[in-house]
């Protein structure tokens, strides 16, 4: 399978994310195969993703790959897969709980499940970690229906809502087997509530946690620090060498300033995240209720019931998580999300032969035309 004929593909937005939507079998069934069809069907590696549909950031260069279940317990599998913007990798070492929330429809659309008359749940195997989400949406008439009133923040308008439901996970809430640790001299809380997440107070690294992801972006002796806490926290965490990996997130804390539980900025893990992921939400909401956890002190978290309100650079993420007091264990965790369904149809890969153009050409005819 070249995809020199084109592959079957519906672009979608997926929370505040956007990616191509592929059914499995549309795909080249060889890992390395698909990975190098879909880095020349996105347009990476080129900082700009000019020719491709990725759109030249990480939250916009996202792939899920839909197939029915096998397991009797899930409709449909699901695997995401982060393909690199400027580097030619491709990557199944996270998930990603925003382009989950489109995987129900699409699957809908592509008749692997069969819509109800009101609304349909179908029930989702996440490859990449083995966890399970139920997604609920409406199908009015028996059809999916991409529009309707629910809004998220960091994305404009409204869509139909897509209620996801995440199950008690089977891993350890807190990977390292503490509330707390201390990494490269700064207290943390290291987190996983379907995406492993450290949490670290933002004064520590002495930035207030409220300014822009550009500006924290430019800042260079931020960016080192991080680095040696996620590096670090990789080991710590169990993930082994991380240096390559997306994973783990690191979300700086601060407290809240909009009536919800906390401020939050999220590196993901070297571009600041304009909002925050749903899992990385799940993480930290989860997180932040755990006795002894750095979170205390800074976050506000409700008297009572489940729903923690997780501020953003662009507005705020709701979750609703249940944290066993006693055992640090999460046994529900949900959230409201949006889709839409872009455009469904053929996309055309960059030829594989392609050789690399240079960037600037002697005479600068390309460019000078551009300007
Ligand atoms: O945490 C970005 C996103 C994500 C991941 C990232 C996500 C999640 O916003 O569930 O959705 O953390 O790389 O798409």
């Amino acid at each position: 399978m070249t995809g020199s004929d084109g592959v079957r593909c519906m672009l979608m937005r997926g929370g505040t994310s956007k990616g191509g939507y592929f059914l499995a079998d549309d795909l080249p069934a060889d890992p390395a195969e698909r990975d190098a069809l879909l880095l020349r069907i996105m347009g990476s590696p080129d900082p700009r993703q000019i020719d491709g549909l990725g759109g030249a950031h990480p939250l916009t260069s996202k792939v899920a790959v839909v197939s029915r279940s096998a397991d009797p317990d899930a409709d449909v599998d699901y695997l995401f897969l982060q393909v690199a913007v400027d580097t030619p990798e491709v990557t199944d070492r996270q998930n990603c709980g925003n382009i989950l929330a489109g995987v129900g429809p699409f699957a809908v659309e592509r008749g692997l499940v069969a819509a109800g008359d009101d609304e349909t749940s179908v029930r989702i195997r996440m490859l990449n970690t083995g966890e399970r989400a139920v997604a609920t949406f409406p199908t009015p008439g028996g059809r999916v229906d991409h529009t309707g009133t629910a809004g998220i923040s960091g994305v404009p308008g409204t869509a139909a809502p897509v209620v996801i439901e995440f199950p008690q996970g089977e891993g350890p809430l807190l990977p390292t087997g503490n509330a707390r640790d201390t990494i490269a001299g700064t207290e943390v809380t290291c987190v996983d509530n379907g995406m492993p997440v450290v949490l670290i107070p933002a004064a520590a690294l002495k930035v207030t946690g409220y300014e822009t992801p550009k500006d924290l972006e430019e800042d260079v002796s931020l960016a080192e620090r991080l680095k040696e806490i996620r590096l670090a926290a990789g080991h710590l965490m169990g993930l082994g060498d991380v240096e390559g990996a997306t994973v783990p997130k690191l979300t700086l804390l601060a407290p809240p300033r909009h009536g919800g539980a906390v401020t939050t900025r999220t590196f993901i893990p070297v571009r600041c995240h304009t909002s925050i992921g749903v899992l990385g939400a799940a993480s930290v909401a989860a997180g932040l209720r755990v006795p002894g956890g750095v979170g205390e002190g800074i976050a506000r978290l409700p008297g009572s019931g489940d729903r923690v309100r997780v501020e953003h650079p662009t507005g705020f993420l709701e979750v609703d998580v249940h944290v066993d007091p006693g055992s640090a264990v999460v046994r529900r965790t949900a959230v409201v999300r949006t889709a839409r369904k872009i455009f469904d149809g053929t996309v055309f890969p960059r030829s594989a032969e392609t050789a690399p153009i240079p960037a600037q050409r002697p005479g600068g005819t390309h460019d000078s035309a551009a300007r």
